[in-house]
């Protein structure tokens, strides 16, 4: 637990030290160095906070868990901090019409100044009728929703690609946000994967945002480059350790995109090979059926 009065933090808020701290580690990730800390700082001081409109599809809501269960709680403030979460199912204390209103006359009022960040797969099979969500299909929601954004942030593998709902044989025909709004989408997507992602590249973008007035360079995958540019093989500090490295246990590092051994999950605290589990590639398109057997080597 943080000791707020050690920290000099308020008893609803977090410290500046605190939250600088936070904005290096967000630099870092973004690749530049320590010095743009402290303007990824400013940036968002200035305010105001980038208002996030988030949706949940078909998912086990394991990637706003990732933000949530970490190992120091001030780290979902740190991130909560940096935007203006104006609706989340999973966090919002109302529920019900009210609840549903608020997303849509949201999204009204603020078109084309939010994030959209889409959370889960988009069921298509049989005009979206294997998701419903307040008496509406999750595509319709999302036919509704999306466009109206600045942009969309797919967080998580089955958000940008369809992930585990799309595994075959698919049944729902559960896709990512790009495939299941189809070329008409004039509203750029960033895609997140990971199974889950690390919200710290999620603050990445918004910080690029902030800092640049634009979305981060994206590689063929939709991916943003400085977190998805490299392999995870090439950052892992056990590739020359023989009784470490778990290439025989069938890790996918060489093959799959992703920062984890660099900046780590829980506040930075491990990643799965640190915890002795081999990477499952849960960073690449349809990594369900192309990446398993997990533990075989490939
Ligand atoms: Fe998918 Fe997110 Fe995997 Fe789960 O909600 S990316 S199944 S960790 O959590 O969407
Ligand atoms: Fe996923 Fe591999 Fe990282 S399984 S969490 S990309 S180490």
């Amino acid at each position: 637990m943080i000791d707020h009065e050690k920290e000099g933090r308020k008893q609803d808020g977090i410290s500046r030290r605190q939250f600088l701290k936070f904005c290096g580690v967000v630099a870092g990730a973004l690749g530049l160095d320590a010095t743009f800390g402290p303007k990824i700082f400013e940036a968002f001081a200035a305010g105001p906070k980038p208002s996030v409109l988030w949706l949940h599809f078909a998912e086990c809501t394991g990637c706003t868990e990732a933000l949530l269960r970490t190992s120091n709680p001030g780290f979902a403030d740190l991130i909560f901090d940096t935007i203006s979460l104006d609706y989340h199912e999973t966090l919002m204390a109302a529920a019900g019409d009210t609840v549903e209103q608020i997303l849509t006359s949201s999204a009204e009022q603020n078109k084309g100044q939010f994030f959209c960040v889409v959370e889960g797969a988009i069921p298509m099979a049989a005009g979206g009728a294997y998701g419903w969500i307040g008496g509406r299909t999750m595509l319709s929601i999302a036919q509704e929703i999306c466009p109206k954004a600045k942009a969309i942030i797919a967080i998580g593998n089955c958000a940008s690609y369809g992930g585990l709902p799309a595994a075959s044989p698919n049944p729902t025909g559960a896709a990512g946000v790009e495939d299941a709004l189809g070329t008409g989408l004039t509203v750029p997507v960033v895609n997140l994967p990971g199974c889950p992602p690390n919200p710290v590249n999620f603050v990445g973008v918004i910080a690029n945002y902030l800092l640049k007035g634009t979305l981060p360079s994206l590689d063929a995958n939709g991916r943003p480059t400085f977190a998805y540019g490299t392999t995870v093989h090439s950052q892992c500090p056990f590739r020359e350790n023989e009784s470490r490295c778990l290439e025989d246990f069938g890790c996918k590092g060489k093959i799959c995109g992703n920062n984890c051994p660099a900046i780590k999950f829980n506040d930075a605290t491990s990643f799965p090979m640190q915890a002795g589990h081999p990477c499952i590639g849960c960073s690449e398109p349809d990594f369900w059926d192309t990446m398993t057997p997990f533990y075989r080597k490939s």
